[in-house]
């Protein structure tokens, strides 16, 4: 499965990087800043088409139309952001990433973050390890907050329903720096990669972390939603991921501390 999912990935990749010589077909959504593409959209058609002539039986969760009506995880399910930082893709052509993941019965066992422009694979096979391309990442060391780097979208501490922004302002004041890239799939795979400490952000869906939250953990990072509690993988949410230690720590002197 995850020799299909490579070469299916790839592939989509390499038709990412041939549509910048093309002129892109730009929609809104939700919002004036929610934006899709035809790109967005063919290369969803792309992995369905190819996961349903080769595994008929198994199911598809994806951003742009696919398995919507999907309200558990029972079987083979393929959770699938097929451009994940559509922003990113459309204004700056990098900075964006194709995320997949395949969970058995509700337990991630492959995910598959993949950074198109650079050519760069963070894959991971649950039990089997971590990889970026062909070089294994090591397990994740711990670190205190005035070391940390941070991944964090400035607007979330000025305005926060879900949070004092005060909480996540002393957060940022205390590490050493922070990122904001604008893919969460991106984002999760340099946590795995240890190039950040940490990444915290109020909503995300079930496609933006479904591959990033395995390869973290595979590495021995924790991964939650903002307050510590597992993340749900049907609907979404807020999320936490960071190095073992920074975590807890986080939570404990920051985010639950009143
Ligand atoms: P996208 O590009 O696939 O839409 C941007 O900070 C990150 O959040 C990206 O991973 C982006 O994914 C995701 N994102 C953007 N708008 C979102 C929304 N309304 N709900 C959930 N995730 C969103
Ligand atoms: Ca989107
Ligand atoms: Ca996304
Ligand atoms: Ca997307």
């Amino acid at each position: 499965m995850d020799q299909y999912a490579k070469k299916w990935i790839k592939e989509a990749g390499a038709k990412l990087r041939e549509s910048f010589a093309t002129e892109l077909n730009i929609e809104t959504k939700t919002n004036p800043n929610d934006l899709v593409t035809n790109m967005d959209k063919e290369t969803e058609r792309f992995f369905v088409s190819k996961i349903k002539e080769t595994f008929p039986g198994h199911r598809i969760f994806g951003e742009e139309g696919m398995g919507h009506d999907i309200n558990d995880l029972k079987g083979t399910v393929w959770i699938i952001d097929p451009i994940d930082g559509t922003l990113n893709f459309i204004h700056q052509q990098r900075n964006f990433a194709i995320s997949l993941a395949i969970y058995e019965d509700g337990v991630g066992k492959v995910g598959m973050v993949y950074d198109v422009v650079h050519d760069e694979l963070y894959h991971a096979i649950k039990g089997e390890g971590a990889y970026l391309n062909h070089y294994p990442l090591s397990p994740l060391s711990k670190v205190g907050v005035e070391e940390a780097i941070l991944s964090i979208n400035a607007s979330w501490i000025v305005t926060n329903k879900r949070i004092n922004p005060a909480i996540l302002a002393a957060l940022v004041n205390d590490v050493r720096g922070t990122r904001s890239y604008g893919s969460a799939a991106l984002e999760l795979a340099f946590v795995a990669a240890g190039r950040i400490d940490g990444y915290i952000t109020m909503r995300l869906s079930p496609w933006d972390f479904a591959a990033g939250s395995i390869l973290v953990e595979e590495v021995g990072g924790k991964v939650s939603d903002l307050f510590g509690e597992n993340l749900d993988y049907i609907k979404g949410g807020s999320l936490f991921a960071a190095k073992p230690g920074f975590h807890e720590f986080v939570l404990e002197e920051y985010i639950l501390k009143r």
